[in-house]
Formats: structure tokens, sequence, C-alpha cells
């Protein structure tokens, strides 16, 4: 049962019952008109109180039934009931009201939360704007300028936020006693919200929100959408206003991006723990961090943030101090910017020690080293772990190109070893890339998704390969990049194209900010196994040679001047028509879509290469990886969802056409040759075996 009633005296009470978060489908819309039903069938009721079992109150909509025409009852006529019964319906929330779960406390002529519940309308960071009176009612209750507010960006607020904008009547401990026992008969019950006046128009606040939206969520429909619906409450009449919001709800709720940020939703939410790791995790609650610069330092912060207990090892004093200062840094930032208070900083800090001694990590149920890319010194490191930490401690790298075999290889028992490859800063990027080795045990692999749940990241299981998932198709976008740039094109040309599509930066002013050597480093790894029949474009590697890294050398693919804003560097131009010369290439202008559609078929075809090898276990752990590690745009859903948007066909078709102009790098991978054949998205695809 969804819904469940029952009465005790003259107190009916509702309650919304579909675990885990009371998300509103069909079974419940149903139950609450069954409930409003058995209401007015009832004699002498004083009150309704409308409440949610377990952690919720509602979560709102159920979002899984978006992909299907909607079904009657619909929420907004439930709403629309609620708020009219002649017997008031009193809201007793005691969790998250979300959304539709939202709307139905807006339907409440008295509201109580417990403290600090989250009270929201996330809509629009689903693609879709509130489609059950809230653009209508919550302008209405709050002012335009609130509800906007929360609106346009999906913002949930406290219960004591609310209460101080009205939002709700009260807050208790115990709302479900608190509202069974108001003296109702001598209150003043609020008037249903959709009989307040119309608010008053805030053209600034209307303003600000869309100047917001451009900044926050650019090229995204739905909180444009919502601010119109909200800023149009000022003159239009409720009912014309639900028609309205109703329309452009339904309309969003198929569209592209709407179903781009469900797939996004659903997928995180699938990639937290996989069903088959039955393995128990070790203790994460002390773990050893190895190597105190930048990568290890962010992964020191990270662990710190989430309680844990930090030892954190180095080679030498010098090292230690430095690790200490690195670390002390990221505290002292974090504590500038209002992230954590001079309380929680103390704390960190206390949790937190350095040394040079691994002796001290010995009780540490982890390890995470994060020393310098090279394989001997990696082999140390985990000797030395395996020597001092306990026997069923868990020891991991984060490595980013190295051979998690070989390293495992060099230990007794090389199922302790799994990879956990963080990203920088690694106290702030969300993806953890999980990596198995050939012996990696279930317990190392359980771990890796405990120390990603307790970071609150999101884990995706990779096996091993150079680059692995995230950086195996970084390094094929690069690459194509770079072929547009040697055979006619600007890194300015190729960074808007691709700034168009929805990334944050380009490829190149992202390389800027990373540094160009380790890239380089990589593809002086990769000479002995690379293709000598694959092109092979030389202008980063010239870039080197001058000594423009990136912006630690003032100068990269762009020049900084001030050390600010990016100014484009006739010198890369000229190293372009260099190459291009001596390559006896005839260069020509490349369009923005002509340069977008190589960046992407490159990426798109070489995460189907990494489908058919098994190094993601499916298309949607691609799409978070692109999206949570490399700033791929969430709206468009992850790389291989946006693929699918495109087709298997129209894919092929492309690749085919440039593989005539080279056969070797436009080679098209067997997975989307088999989508083809059986007509199945990419997707649908699963490799032989698995
Ligand atoms: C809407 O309301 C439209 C209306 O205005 C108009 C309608 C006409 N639907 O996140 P968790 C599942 S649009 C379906 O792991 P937490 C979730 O997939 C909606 N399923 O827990 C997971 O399933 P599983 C606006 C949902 O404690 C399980 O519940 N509302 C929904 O970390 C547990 O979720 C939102 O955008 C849903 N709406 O966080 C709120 N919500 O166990 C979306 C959750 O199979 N939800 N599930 O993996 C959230 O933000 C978080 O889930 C919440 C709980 C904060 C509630």
């Amino acid at each position: 049962m969804s819904v469940t009633t029952r009465r005790e005296g003259p107190i009916a009470f509702v309650e919304l019952n579909n675990p885990p978060v009371n998300a509103i489908g069909l079974a419940m819309r149903e139950g609450l008109m069954a409930a409003l039903d058995w209401v007015d069938a009832q004699e002498g009721l004083s009150r309704v109180v409308l409440s949610g079992a377990g952690r919720a109150f509602a979560a709102g909509a159920d979002a899984r039934e978006f992909d299907a025409d909607p079904v009657p009852p619909h929420l907004p006529d439930v709403v629309a009931r609620i708020e009219a019964s002649a017997v008031p319906w009193i809201a007793a929330v005691s969790g998250v009201a979300l959304g539709g779960g939202c709307e139905l406390l807006l339907a409440c002529r008295y509201r109580i939360a417990a403290p600090g519940v989250q009270i929201g309308m996330p809509e629009v960071t689903l693609g879709v704007v509130p489609g059950a009176g809230g653009t209508q009612r919550l302008p209405r209750l709050i002012g335009m300028a609130k509800a906007l507010d929360m609106i346009a960006t999906g913002r949930a607020v406290t219960a004591e936020a609310a209460e101080a904008m009205s939002l709700i009547d009260g807050i208790a401990d115990n709302p479900l006693f608190v509202a069974s026992h108001l003296d109702i008969g001598t209150m003043e019950l609020s008037v249903p919200v959709s009989d307040l006046p119309k608010p008053v128009l805030d053209a600034d606040a209307v303003e600000a929100a869309r100047a917001l939206a451009a900044k926050k969520t650019p090229n995204q429909i739905a909180p444009l959408r919502a601010i119109d619906l909200v800023a149009s409450t000022a003159d239009m009449e409720f009912a014309e206003g639900m028609a309205t919001e109703r329309a452009a709800f339904l309309t969003l709720r198929t569209g592209d991006q709407a179903r781009a940020l469900r797939h996004m939703f659903f997928a995180e939410r699938a990639a937290r723990q996989p069903e088959w790791i039955k393995a128990e995790p070790a203790p994460i609650d002390h773990v050893a961090v190895v190597g105190g610069g930048t990568m290890g330092a962010g992964i020191a912060y990270a662990l710190l943030n989430a309680g844990l207990t930090v030892t954190l090892l180095e080679t030498d004093a010098e090292g230690v101090a430095r690790a200490k200062q690195n670390v002390a840094k990221i505290v002292d930032a974090s504590l500038k910017r209002g992230l954590i208070t001079g309380e929680g900083a103390e704390e960190r800090r206390a949790r937190f020690t350095a040394s040079s001694d691994y002796a001290e990590a010995a009780q540490a149920g982890l390890a995470i080293e994060a020393a310098f890319e090279s394989m001997e010194v990696k082999k140390t490191v985990f000797a030395k772990l395996a020597a001092h930490m306990a026997e069923d401690a868990v020891l991991a790298t984060n490595t980013s190109y190295l051979d998690i075999n070989e390293i495992a290889a060099s230990l007794p028992d090389p199922s302790r070893v799994v990879g956990l490859h963080f990203f920088a800063p690694a106290h702030i990027m969300k993806l953890l890339e999980i990596v198995r080795g050939d012996q990696t045990g279930e317990r190392g692999l359980a771990t890796g998704f405990a120390v990603a749940k307790r970071l609150r990241k999101v884990p995706v299981l990779a096996g091993v390969c150079d680059g692995f998932i995230g950086n195996r198709i970084l390094a094929r976008y690069r690459e194509a990049a770079d072929t547009v740039l040697m055979d006619g094109s600007t890194p300015w040309e190729i960074d808007e194209a691709m700034v168009a599509f929805g990334y944050a930066m380009g490829p190149y002013e992202a390389q800027d900010l990373s540094g160009l050597d380790i890239a380089h480093a990589n593809r002086r790894r990769q000479d002995a196994t690379r293709d000598p029949n694959r092109r092979y474009i030389p202008i980063a590697d010239r870039m080197i040679e001058l000594g423009k890294l990136g912006k630690k050398t003032g100068a990269g693919w762009y020049r900084y001047p001030g050390g600010n804003g990016k100014v484009e560097d006739p010198i890369v131009a000229d190293l372009a028509l260099e190459e291009a010369h001596f390559a006896k290439i005839t260069r020509r202008d490349y369009t923005d879509d002509e340069i977008r559609e190589r960046l992407l078929l490159a990426m798109i075809n070489e995460a189907c290469d990494i489908l058919a090898e098994g190094i993601a276990a499916s298309a949607a752990d691609v799409d978070l990886v692109t999206v949570f590690g490399y700033g791929f745009p969430r709206w468009r859903g992850g790389l291989l969802h946006y693929a699918d948007s495109l087709g298997v066909p129209a894919i092929v078709d492309g690749l085919r056409k440039l593989a005539e102009e080279d056969p070797i790098a436009w080679r098209i991978s067997p997975v989307l040759e088999t989508c083809l054949a059986d007509g199945i998205p990419i997707r649908d695809y699963s490799a032989p075996g698995a």
C-alpha cells in the first residue's frame, strides 16, 4: 500500500508509504485519491494529518515514470483536491519534501517540519519544471524573489530557513505529534495558497535569476522556463498559470535534456555498490596516504573531510614538511572560502599526521599510494607498506597510467592491490575510478566502493589498460584535436567549438591548466608500442621543447599576460604551419561542426573499444566517467548517452567518411559494427562473456 489511512477520533491520518523515499508514482497518486474519497465519506473529522513513512516526506514525482505517457490521476489534480478539501489537511514533515513532495506540502493548510529537514523544488536538476503547481503556489506564498531562488536553482532549504520565509508554519521535533495535537478550533489556518493574491513582479530578481542561470546552468532550458513561469504569476490568473506550467512540464519531460539528466541521476545511484560484490571492505577509519604532493595532499584532505584519520607517509623529513604544508594550504583555503569552520579546521588537523616512518601507518586498514609515477618508486613503496601494515590491509595505488598488475605481482599477496584513481583536485572532483587488476580480490574492490561512499564520490569500476577509462578517452580526444590543429585550425577555434557544445573549457585551455608535461611523458612511454603506421602529430612535443608547459610556465597553448585571461600565441600557429609543411599537408578551414564531429566521434569510438575490451562494464559507466571526471556536459547525459541520442547509424556514417581520410585513426570500433548490425543502441551492447 503506497498510502495508508487511519482514524483516531476526529483526526484522520494519511501516510505516504513507498520506500525508500516515498517517490510519488501512479500507485501513490491513486492511493491519495482513495484517501481523499475516504476523508470525504467520514463524519466529524477536524483535520487530516499528512505524513511520510521512513526517511522522507516525499522525494517528488517518481522520475522513472517520466519516459512513458502520463497516466491519471495526475499529481496537480491530487494537489488541488487536497487544497480544496472541506476538512483541512495538515502536513507533518519528518524527512525531505522535494519536488512533488513540496507541492503536496503547499496544498496543506498548516505545515510543520522537523528541524533540519530539506524542503525544495529540485525539478530543474532533472531538466523539468515543477509540474503540480510549484511555480504558481510558491511565489504566492513566499514572494517572487525567494521562489525564484529555490525553483530556478533547484536549491533546497532547511526547515529553519523555510520557517523564516513562511514556507512552513512551525518546527517541531515530532511533527506528527504536534500536528495531531494542534488546537485547531482556535487557530487561524492559512487560506489555500492558490487563493492568495498574485505576487508582485520583482523585475530585478527575475533578471538576477536569468543571469545566474546563464552562468551556472548554461545551455539548459528548464531553469529559464521555470523563471518565466514564476515571473508570469505576477499577472496571470492561477488557473491559466497552472495550465501553462503543466504544458511546460510535459514538453520538457520528454525532451533530450530531461532524458539525459534523468539518466545521470539514476546512473549515479546505480553505480554506488555493484550487487555482485559480497566481500566486507577493510576498515577505513584510518587510512595511510603515500606521497604529499598535490595529489596525495588532495586525497588526504578528501579523507579528512569525510571524518577519517590520515597518516601521510613521505620519504624524508623534507618530504614530510612539504606534505604538511600542502595539506595545511588546502585546510586554510577551505577555511577562507567558508567551506569549513575554524573548529572544523582544528578538528581536521587533529586527525592528520605526516611521517617518514611507515610503522606509524601500521594500524591503518587501507593505504593509498600517490607517489611519483615511476614503476620503481611504486614497487619500493608497496614493499614498505606490505612490511609495515597488517596482512589484510588493502593497498591501493592512485596511478593514472602504470600497470597495476605489475605493481601487484611484486607482492606475495597481489589480491590486496587495487587501483583508486582520484582526479585533481581530489577533494573536489567527484569521480573515483576503481581499477581491478587481474589478481585484485573482492575485498579490495569492496574497500574501493566503501571509500567512494564515505567520500561521497561516484565510483566506476575500470579494468587495467593504458589510461583506464577516462584518460584513455582523453588521449584520443586530444589526438583528434591536435590533428585538426595541424590540418588547419587553431587552439582558440577548437576550444570555442567545444565550449559551444557545453564543456566549461576546451581541450587546449584545459591542458594549459593541468600542464602539458604529463601527456608528453605518456607519449614517450607509448613510443615503443605505438602503431608505426598511425599518423603522429608532433606539435605538442614541439611545445615541450620550447618550455611551454602551460599556465605554470606562464604560457602553453595560450599566453597569459598578467597571469589571467588567455590570448592566442602566434608561435603555436607557426608551429602548426611548420609541421603541416613538413608533412606536406594542405591546410584548410574547419567549421565548428566539423571540429566537434571529429573530437566527439574520436571519443565515442574509443569508448566503444573500451566497452569491447571489458575495461568499462557499461555505457552508463563511461557516461559517469566523462561527466564527473572530464567535464562532459551533464545535461547531455555523458558521452555514450549522447552517442545514442545521435544514433549508431549516424555515428558509423560519420566515422566511415573520416576513415576515407585516415583509415587507421578512424578504424571503426567493433562495438559500433555490432550495434549497427543488430539495430541496437550502444547502451544495450554487452561484451561477449559479460
Ligand atoms: C517532480 O517532483 C515533478 C513534480 O513537480 C511534478 C509531477 C507532475 N523518482 O538518492 P538515494 C530512488 S520531479 C524515482 O540513493 P539518498 C533512487 O533512485 C522529482 N526514484 O537516497 C534510489 O533508488 P535505488 C523531483 C527516486 O538518501 C532510492 O530512491 N525530486 C526518486 O541519498 C534512494 O535514493 C527530486 O529531484 C524519484 N524522484 O537521497 C529528488 N528519488 O535504491 C530526487 C529517489 O534503486 N531525489 N529515488 O538506487 C533525491 O534528491 C534523493 O534521492 C533524496 C534521497 C535526497 C530524496
